[in-house]
Protein backbone atom coordinates (compact mmCIF):
# COMPACT_ATOMS: atom_id res chain seq x y z
CA UNK A 1 0.00 0.00 0.00
CA UNK A 2 1.28 3.77 -0.68
CA UNK A 3 -0.91 6.52 -0.03
CA UNK A 4 0.08 10.11 -0.93
CA UNK A 5 -1.31 13.88 -1.13
CA UNK A 6 -0.59 16.14 -4.04
CA UNK A 7 0.95 19.77 -2.93
CA UNK A 8 0.95 22.50 -5.25
CA UNK A 9 4.20 24.30 -5.04
CA UNK A 10 4.36 27.11 -3.13
CA UNK A 11 5.39 30.13 -6.09
CA UNK A 12 3.22 28.37 -8.46
CA UNK A 13 0.10 28.77 -6.39
CA UNK A 14 -1.24 31.33 -7.94
CA UNK A 15 -0.29 30.41 -11.60
CA UNK A 16 -2.31 29.51 -14.30
CA UNK A 17 -0.91 26.13 -14.21
CA UNK A 18 0.45 25.47 -10.67
CA UNK A 19 2.97 22.64 -10.46
CA UNK A 20 2.02 19.76 -8.10
CA UNK A 21 4.56 17.19 -6.27
CA UNK A 22 3.87 13.96 -4.21
CA UNK A 23 4.00 13.90 -0.21
CA UNK A 24 4.31 10.04 0.70
CA UNK A 25 1.68 9.56 3.44
CA UNK A 26 2.36 5.69 3.98
CA UNK A 27 3.48 2.89 2.74
CA UNK A 28 3.33 -1.00 3.97
CA UNK A 29 3.91 -4.12 2.53
CA UNK A 30 3.59 -7.90 3.33
CA UNK A 31 3.42 -11.35 2.03
CA UNK A 32 -0.33 -12.75 3.28
CA UNK A 33 -1.56 -15.98 2.98
CA UNK A 34 -4.62 -15.64 0.27
CA UNK A 35 -7.00 -16.28 3.67
CA UNK A 36 -5.70 -13.12 5.05
CA UNK A 37 -5.71 -11.25 1.72
CA UNK A 38 -9.18 -9.09 2.47
CA UNK A 39 -8.50 -8.52 6.35
CA UNK A 40 -5.07 -6.92 5.43
CA UNK A 41 -6.54 -4.83 2.75
CA UNK A 42 -9.13 -3.37 5.54
CA UNK A 43 -6.00 -2.78 7.56
CA UNK A 44 -4.19 -0.99 5.31
CA UNK A 45 -6.75 1.18 4.11
CA UNK A 46 -7.55 1.97 7.58
CA UNK A 47 -3.58 3.27 7.93
CA UNK A 48 -3.87 5.41 5.18
CA UNK A 49 -7.41 7.13 6.02
CA UNK A 50 -6.46 7.63 9.39
CA UNK A 51 -2.84 8.20 9.30
CA UNK A 52 -1.09 11.47 11.22
CA UNK A 53 0.90 12.69 8.34
CA UNK A 54 -3.16 13.70 6.76
CA UNK A 55 -5.85 12.63 4.30
CA UNK A 56 -4.20 11.23 1.45
CA UNK A 57 -5.16 12.13 -1.95
CA UNK A 58 -4.22 9.06 -3.33
CA UNK A 59 -4.48 5.18 -2.07
CA UNK A 60 -2.18 2.60 -4.08
CA UNK A 61 -2.66 -1.20 -3.00
CA UNK A 62 -1.16 -3.60 -5.08
CA UNK A 63 -2.09 -7.38 -4.87
CA UNK A 64 0.75 -9.36 -6.61
CA UNK A 65 0.97 -13.46 -6.14
CA UNK A 66 4.14 -14.86 -5.50
CA UNK A 67 5.24 -18.03 -7.40
CA UNK A 68 8.79 -18.52 -5.48
CA UNK A 69 9.30 -19.88 -2.50
CA UNK A 70 10.28 -17.09 -0.03
CA UNK A 71 13.82 -17.32 1.58
CA UNK A 72 13.90 -17.53 5.43
CA UNK A 73 15.77 -14.79 6.82
CA UNK A 74 16.93 -14.65 10.68
CA UNK A 75 15.10 -12.38 12.76
CA UNK A 76 17.83 -9.37 14.26
CA UNK A 77 17.81 -9.23 17.70
CA UNK A 78 16.52 -6.48 19.18
CA UNK A 79 17.55 -3.43 21.96
CA UNK A 80 16.60 -0.07 22.85
CA UNK A 81 18.87 2.35 23.87
CA UNK A 82 18.28 5.13 26.75
CA UNK A 83 18.70 8.28 24.74
CA UNK A 84 16.99 11.58 25.73
CA UNK A 85 17.58 14.10 22.70
CA UNK A 86 17.86 13.79 18.77
CA UNK A 87 21.24 15.79 19.73
CA UNK A 88 22.19 12.70 22.09
CA UNK A 89 21.14 10.47 19.30
CA UNK A 90 23.06 11.60 16.58
CA UNK A 91 26.12 11.57 18.87
CA UNK A 92 25.42 8.05 19.98
CA UNK A 93 24.86 7.09 16.18
CA UNK A 94 28.26 8.53 15.41
CA UNK A 95 29.90 6.89 17.91
CA UNK A 96 28.42 3.17 16.87
CA UNK A 97 28.75 3.40 13.33
CA UNK A 98 32.35 5.16 13.35
CA UNK A 99 33.28 1.83 15.14
CA UNK A 100 32.24 -0.80 12.45
CA UNK A 101 34.50 1.74 10.24
CA UNK A 102 31.67 3.91 8.89
CA UNK A 103 33.37 7.23 7.90
CA UNK A 104 32.31 10.62 9.41
CA UNK A 105 31.26 11.70 5.93
CA UNK A 106 29.05 9.40 5.18
CA UNK A 107 27.58 9.24 8.58
CA UNK A 108 26.71 13.47 7.93
CA UNK A 109 25.45 12.53 4.42
CA UNK A 110 22.62 10.23 5.74
CA UNK A 111 21.76 12.50 8.12
CA UNK A 112 21.23 15.39 5.32
CA UNK A 113 18.92 12.34 3.73
CA UNK A 114 17.08 11.74 6.96
CA UNK A 115 16.38 15.22 8.15
CA UNK A 116 15.67 16.60 4.73
CA UNK A 117 11.58 17.95 4.47
CA UNK A 118 11.12 16.27 1.57
CA UNK A 119 10.36 12.41 2.33
CA UNK A 120 10.83 9.57 0.11
CA UNK A 121 8.52 6.79 -0.32
CA UNK A 122 11.46 4.42 -0.29
CA UNK A 123 14.85 4.28 1.58
CA UNK A 124 18.28 5.80 -0.31
CA UNK A 125 21.72 4.02 -1.01
CA UNK A 126 25.03 5.50 0.34
CA UNK A 127 28.08 3.94 -0.48
CA UNK A 128 30.34 3.63 2.37
CA UNK A 129 33.54 5.03 1.70
CA UNK A 130 32.85 7.78 -0.83
CA UNK A 131 29.23 8.61 0.94
CA UNK A 132 27.86 9.11 -2.50
CA UNK A 133 24.13 8.37 -2.88
CA UNK A 134 23.20 5.45 -6.02
CA UNK A 135 19.89 4.90 -6.24
CA UNK A 136 18.43 5.62 -9.72
CA UNK A 137 15.60 7.35 -8.53
CA UNK A 138 15.91 9.87 -5.50
CA UNK A 139 12.03 10.80 -5.26
CA UNK A 140 11.30 7.47 -5.04
CA UNK A 141 13.91 5.60 -3.09
CA UNK A 142 13.95 1.68 -2.92
CA UNK A 143 10.93 0.03 -1.50
CA UNK A 144 11.52 -2.88 0.18
CA UNK A 145 8.92 -5.39 -0.59
CA UNK A 146 7.90 -8.92 -0.62
CA UNK A 147 8.96 -9.25 3.26
CA UNK A 148 6.82 -11.30 5.91
CA UNK A 149 7.12 -13.32 9.31
CA UNK A 150 6.34 -16.94 9.48
CA UNK A 151 3.31 -17.43 12.06
CA UNK A 152 5.14 -18.59 15.37
CA UNK A 153 7.86 -16.26 14.79
CA UNK A 154 5.37 -13.20 14.84
CA UNK A 155 3.20 -15.09 17.90
CA UNK A 156 6.59 -14.93 20.05
CA UNK A 157 7.36 -11.56 18.80
CA UNK A 158 4.12 -10.05 19.50
CA UNK A 159 4.22 -11.24 23.14
CA UNK A 160 7.89 -10.15 23.54
CA UNK A 161 6.88 -6.54 22.21
CA UNK A 162 3.24 -6.15 24.13
CA UNK A 163 6.10 -6.54 27.00
CA UNK A 164 7.99 -4.16 26.00
CA UNK A 165 5.31 -1.42 25.44
CA UNK A 166 5.83 -0.58 22.16
CA UNK A 167 3.47 -0.05 19.39
CA UNK A 168 4.04 -3.54 18.07
CA UNK A 169 2.41 -2.65 14.59
CA UNK A 170 5.25 0.03 14.18
CA UNK A 171 8.27 -2.08 15.76
CA UNK A 172 7.03 -5.52 13.67
CA UNK A 173 7.17 -4.27 10.57
CA UNK A 174 10.39 -2.59 11.00
CA UNK A 175 12.43 -5.46 12.35
CA UNK A 176 10.82 -7.33 9.44
CA UNK A 177 12.44 -4.58 6.97
CA UNK A 178 15.53 -4.32 8.95
CA UNK A 179 16.31 -7.96 9.18
CA UNK A 180 15.23 -8.48 5.42
CA UNK A 181 17.58 -5.51 4.68
CA UNK A 182 20.44 -6.73 7.23
CA UNK A 183 20.56 -10.54 5.49
CA UNK A 184 21.98 -8.55 2.35
CA UNK A 185 26.31 -9.32 2.20
CA UNK A 186 26.56 -5.81 0.41
CA UNK A 187 24.75 -3.63 3.64
CA UNK A 188 26.79 -2.57 6.51
CA UNK A 189 24.08 -0.95 8.19
CA UNK A 190 20.86 1.27 7.88
CA UNK A 191 19.99 3.97 9.44
CA UNK A 192 15.83 4.74 10.12
CA UNK A 193 14.02 7.80 11.59
CA UNK A 194 10.73 7.28 11.13
CA UNK A 195 8.79 10.36 8.75
CA UNK A 196 5.16 10.31 10.85
CA UNK A 197 5.15 13.13 13.11
CA UNK A 198 3.98 11.52 16.19
CA UNK A 199 6.94 9.00 16.29
CA UNK A 200 10.07 9.26 17.45
CA UNK A 201 11.84 6.44 18.00
CA UNK A 202 14.51 5.57 15.56
CA UNK A 203 16.89 2.61 15.29
CA UNK A 204 19.88 2.01 13.48
CA UNK A 205 20.51 -1.93 12.18
CA UNK A 206 22.65 -4.52 10.93
CA UNK A 207 23.69 -8.14 11.25
CA UNK A 208 26.47 -7.34 13.01
CA UNK A 209 24.89 -5.13 15.61
CA UNK A 210 21.49 -6.44 15.72
CA UNK A 211 18.44 -3.87 15.83
CA UNK A 212 18.86 -1.25 18.22
CA UNK A 213 16.32 0.94 18.95
CA UNK A 214 16.56 5.05 19.84
CA UNK A 215 14.19 6.47 21.42
CA UNK A 216 13.72 10.33 21.34
CA UNK A 217 16.14 10.66 17.30
CA UNK A 218 13.71 13.63 16.30
CA UNK A 219 11.57 15.74 17.90
CA UNK A 220 8.06 15.09 18.41
CA UNK A 221 6.00 17.23 15.10
CA UNK A 222 8.35 16.70 12.94
CA UNK A 223 7.78 15.50 9.72
CA UNK A 224 11.07 14.76 8.26
CA UNK A 225 12.71 11.09 8.01
CA UNK A 226 13.29 8.14 6.46
CA UNK A 227 15.23 5.26 5.72
CA UNK A 228 19.35 4.93 4.58
CA UNK A 229 21.08 1.64 3.70
CA UNK A 230 24.88 2.24 3.73
CA UNK A 231 26.61 -0.28 1.45
CA UNK A 232 29.79 -1.73 0.58
CA UNK A 233 31.45 0.72 -2.17
CA UNK A 234 31.56 -2.00 -4.52
CA UNK A 235 28.03 -3.31 -4.50
CA UNK A 236 26.32 -4.23 -7.41
CA UNK A 237 23.12 -1.66 -7.20
CA UNK A 238 20.96 -3.53 -9.55
CA UNK A 239 21.18 -6.78 -7.83
CA UNK A 240 20.45 -5.17 -4.17
CA UNK A 241 17.91 -3.53 -5.41
CA UNK A 242 16.53 -6.72 -6.99
CA UNK A 243 16.62 -8.58 -3.75
CA UNK A 244 14.92 -5.40 -1.53
CA UNK A 245 12.01 -5.13 -3.78
CA UNK A 246 11.64 -8.45 -5.37
CA UNK A 247 12.79 -11.51 -3.38
CA UNK A 248 10.34 -12.75 -1.08
CA UNK A 249 11.08 -13.70 2.17
CA UNK A 250 9.76 -14.95 5.96
CA UNK A 251 11.58 -14.19 8.92
CA UNK A 252 11.69 -16.67 11.10
CA UNK A 253 13.47 -19.08 13.23
CA UNK A 254 14.19 -18.46 17.39
CA UNK A 255 13.96 -14.99 18.65
CA UNK A 256 16.46 -13.75 20.99
C1 LIG B 1 8.28 3.78 10.24
O1 LIG B 1 7.55 4.73 10.58
O2 LIG B 1 7.99 3.05 9.31
C2 LIG B 1 9.57 3.55 10.99
C3 LIG B 1 9.33 2.93 12.30
C4 LIG B 1 10.59 2.77 13.12
C5 LIG B 1 10.33 1.92 14.35
C6 LIG B 1 11.40 2.03 15.36
C7 LIG B 1 11.09 1.24 16.64
O3 LIG B 1 10.31 1.72 17.45
O4 LIG B 1 11.67 0.16 16.82
MG1 LIG C 1 6.72 4.59 5.69
MG1 LIG D 1 6.41 2.43 8.02
MG1 LIG E 1 5.69 6.53 8.02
Amino acid sequence: MRASKNRSQKSEVRSQNPKTYEIHISGAEGVYEDAEILKIVKEYTNRALNHPKGKPDNIVITLEQIKQIPQKVPMLPVITLKCNSPDKAKEMIFQILSDIGVPARTIKNSFKILTSPRTMRGAAIILKESGVRVEPDRERGVRVSRLGIEKNTEKILVRKLSKMKVSITTVKEALILASKVAAYTDVIAEICISDDPDYTTGYIASKRLGYIRIPNIKSHGQNYGGRVFIVRENTNINRLIKYLEKTPIIISGDIN
